[in-house]
């Protein structure tokens, strides 16, 4: 690969993958090495990640790599890390991490939002941090925590990262996730800290995609099988903004493309990238957030609900011995009828695992309709209330940006769910763009090829290596299916 050959680490909270991506100028090549599930476990009174676990996947899937590389006699360039945003690892001085990370479905930062807006206003949190309220936002999670002396924390990618190189940072992406950290000035938000007597170096200094975090510890590089001078780069290590980096949009005819991005995956990441934050008291009450994307740009979204639903009513079901095809489950999905009942795929009432299918019938109740105990039925209300959530988000972010979206580009999993894709073209009354489903090991791979200087001319050469090696879907909304007569 003339462009050079980079791993990338994608870990998102029902499965991680380490990829191997060969950059060309006609497009990026993704080989899959490793793959591994990932998922929140019960442990030691809490929901937590089996941290332990996913490192020495992380280290299994880097050894893959550095054979399927050496195969072809290739060299591997860097590493890159992504992972789901918030949560975080405690590490000690001598760097040892003092308890396997709670996750952010765990319930125990819900009580701690009070007394934490006791001390900040949310106004002037939001006017300050952009961010959207999430009861499971960084600031809240760590409100919880008894004794943070000594301590520092990691986000997870920057968890993985230290432990390959043994340097500690916080990527700026993600660090925008924590309700910590000032949108406009794109620094810690240092009075915050004070505020709640959280130490100022609690975090490790921030660095930027595309900064080199450091080399492979000898240890690890020798476990892994990778030249100890390997560098690991930080790309956006949130994976919704690698995700959003590589949203397949092009400028046509001189003119950026007005689009707006669903990231579909566990959840469903719906908004429009920006230059400035929008801070106002409005774009406060509809909940958006400023989270910082790669280049400096804003990623103006809302989290609506998203796969998990479906996810969590498949497992629960499995639990039950029905294990319906997911394909099979979409195609009576797809066959009943519009106008069926919906919920608010949104409410807090869905973070936390198990029950769905109950879960999701006792909403329904709630809004006075009635929800069939029926696998396709309550697949199809999981649709419907997707794509009226991205609907709604859409028209919402448009007023509040005051900007128009010509077309949605949907990236990550569910651009594959030809349902949801279908659902949502009519909903939103727009044309709707599907793929790449691998959007984020694209992201991550193409800010490292960058960082190498393989690919020049920032986001906007990126997604056009992204749209010419891509094969994208596109559906057209049915006007009949709005007015509610045919599917
Ligand atoms: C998506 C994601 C979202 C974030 C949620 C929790 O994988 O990173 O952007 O809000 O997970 O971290």
């Amino acid at each position: 690969a003339e462009g050079g050959v980079f791993a990338a680490v994608d870990i998102g909270a029902s499965s991680g993958r380490v990829i191997l991506g060969r950059v060309t100028s006609a497009g990026v090549a993704l080989e899959t090495v490793h793959r591994f599930p990932n998922g929140v476990v019960e442990r030691d009174g809490g929901l937590r990640w089996d941290f332990d676990a996913l490192f020495a996947e992380v280290l299994a899937g880097l050894r893959a790599a550095a054979a399927a590389a050496a195969a072809r006699g290739e060299k591997i360039a860097s590493v890159g890390i992504d992972t789901w945003a918030v949560d975080y690892g405690l590490v000690d001085s001598a760097g040892n991490l003092v308890a396997q990370p709670y996750s952010y479905r765990d319930d125990r930062s819900r009580t701690a939002v009070a007394p934490v807006h006791a001390k900040l206003d949310p106004a002037r949190l939001y006017q300050t941090t952009g961010l959207q309220f999430l009861q499971f936002n960084t600031i809240y999670q760590l409100a919880t925590e008894k004794d943070l002396d000594g301590l520092q924390a990691l986000l997870i990618p920057d968890l993985i990262a230290f432990l390959l190189t043994g340097v500690r940072r916080t990527e700026a992406t993600n660090a925008s996730t924590t309700g910590l950290f000032d949108a406009v000035a794109g620094e810690w938000a240092t009075e915050f800290f004070a505020a709640l007597g959280l130490r100022k170096d609690l975090f490790p200094p921030l660095i930027q995609p595309g900064e080199t975090v450091g080399t492979l510890l000898p240890d690890i590089a020798g476990q892994v099988d990778l030249p100890p001078e390997t560098p690991v780069v930080a790309v956006g290590s949130h994976d919704t903004a690698s995700a959003v980096a590589a949203v397949p949009a092009v400028a046509d005819g001189g003119r950026g493309e007005n689009f707006a991005y669903i990231s579909s995956g566990t959840w469903s990441l719906v908004g429009l990238e920006l230059k400035h934050p929008v801070l106002t008291g409005a774009s406060r009450e509809a909940n958006f957030t400023n989270e910082r994307g790669v280049d400096g740009t804003i990623r103006y979204l809302r989290n609506v609900g998203g796969l998990w639903l479906l996810s969590e009513c498949q497992r629960t079901w499995a639990g039950e011995g029905f294990q319906p095809d997911l394909a099979a489950l979409l195609t009576a999905a797809a066959a009943l009828p519009v106008g069926g009942p919906r919920i608010n795929a949104d409410d807090p009432y869905f973070i936390a695992p198990d029950n769905m299918p109950g879960r999701i019938r006792a909403a329904v109740r709630r809004t006075g309709e009635v929800l069939a105990d029926d696998p396709a039925a309550i697949t199809r209300c999981i649709m419907d209330s997707l794509a009226a959530g991205y609907a709604r988000t859409i028209t919402t972010a448009e007023r509040l940006a005051n900007r128009e979206v010509d077309v949605v580009h949907v990236v990550g999993g569910g651009s594959q769910n030809t349902l949801l894709c279908q659902l949502t073209a009519n909903a939103t009354g727009r044309p709707v763009v599907a793929g790449p489903v691998e959007a984020t090991a694209l992201g991550n791979v193409l800010v490292q090829a960058q960082a190498a200087g393989a690919v020049d001319g920032g986001l906007a050469e990126l997604r056009r290596i992204v749209a010419t090696g891509t094969s994208l879907d596109r559906y057209q909304p049915l006007v009949a299916a709005r007015q509610g007569c045919v599917n």
